[in-house]
């Protein structure tokens, strides 16, 4: 079981829901797609029997953001050994679909060789990796992103060009109207971002989307403290980035609502954040996520 107390790798990861499905009848691994290097993307789910409404949780699409699969680790984790009754009731009346680690290339390579690195690791001429939140099909490449693969931010030579947004897209077509809530972990900033990346104008349900955040984010700020802003990427960063997962999730499988976390901190560690922040940065999410579950449930 795991303690919370340090960063896991990827085959940490992996083994620790291996046990997890060996561990209760009502987890099951699951492979939501592959990587450009042939790794499964791997996740469970955790099901209490017939066709319910979906939670995805969807963590480490960007390698170095370390906080992110560990951050999915810490509600399953929850959702499976809490006495809460908010949490119990959570866990048996929504399927989780939670994947840790949807960049597995990369946050191998961010353990292994080097810290800060980003992207997949497809190598392009001599350079290495696709921006995975610039690929998907979703106004691609029309803000914010690059076709120079020598940046950060690079979009790939088409949508869907990566075999990791390429599949895990195909898989959450699979089950994309049953998907209640998509939760997207990445950081840094304290931030909760909402649809689109190159646009503040209002959809069918921008408002309630943005009013259920900003009511979350007061939960997470009861027990440290922890401030975050709630709006879309451009409202909340300042800043352009289209082809993300999130925009995609809402215009194609038009799923009721859809979020990005941009967990802690603000920049003083960044990236790098200390492994004593992984238990109350969960702590603090976890109850957002219950909060956000209480508004949702009028969605189902
Ligand atoms: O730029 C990004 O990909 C995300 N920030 S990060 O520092 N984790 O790289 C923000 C993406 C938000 N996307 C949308 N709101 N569409
Ligand atoms: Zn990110």
């Amino acid at each position: 079981s795991m303690q919370f107390d340090a960063y896991y790798t990827n085959s940490e990861i992996n083994a620790w829901m291996d046990d997890l499905a060996r561990e209760y009848s009502f987890v099951t691994p699951i492979i939501a797609g592959r990587s450009f290097e042939g790794r499964q993307i791997r996740g469970i789910k955790i099901s209490h029997g017939s066709r319910r409404k979906i939670i995805f949780l969807e963590g480490g699409l960007h390698a170095r953001e370390w906080i992110s699969p560990a951050t999915v680790c810490y509600i399953t984790h929850q959702l499976l050994t809490s006495r809460d009754p908010e949490i119990m009731a959570a866990a048996r009346d929504f399927d989780w679909y939670i994947i840790p680690v949807t960049n597995p290339d990369g946050y191998i390579w961010s353990h292994d060789e080097f810290r800060m690195w980003r992207k997949n690791r497809r190598p392009v001429g001599q350079h290495f990796g696709v921006d995975l939140n610039r690929n998907w099909n979703s106004n691609w490449l029309v803000a914010g992103s690059s076709i120079d693969p020598s940046t950060e931010i690079y979009a790939g030579p088409g949508p869907f060009s990566e075999p990791e947004t390429r599949t895990l897209s195909a898989y959450l077509r699979t089950i994309g109207d049953r998907i209640d809530l998509y939760l997207s972990f990445h950081s840094f900033g304290q931030l909760l971002l909402v649809p689109f990346g190159n646009s503040t104008a209002p959809y069918a349900n921008y408002h309630d989307a943005v009013n259920i955040g900003r009511r979350a984010m007061g939960a997470l700020s009861v027990r440290f403290g922890t401030q975050y802003v709630t709006g879309n990427i451009v409202e909340a960063i300042n800043y352009y980035g289209t082809g993300g997962t999130i925009d995609w999730i809402k215009e194609h499988l038009k799923v009721p609502l859809v979020y990005c976390y941009e967990s802690r901190d603000r920049g003083q560690y960044g990236f790098l954040l200390p492994s004593d922040q992984i238990l109350p940065n969960g702590q603090e999410t976890m109850d957002s996520v219950v909060d956000m579950i209480h508004q949702a449930r009028r969605f189902g």
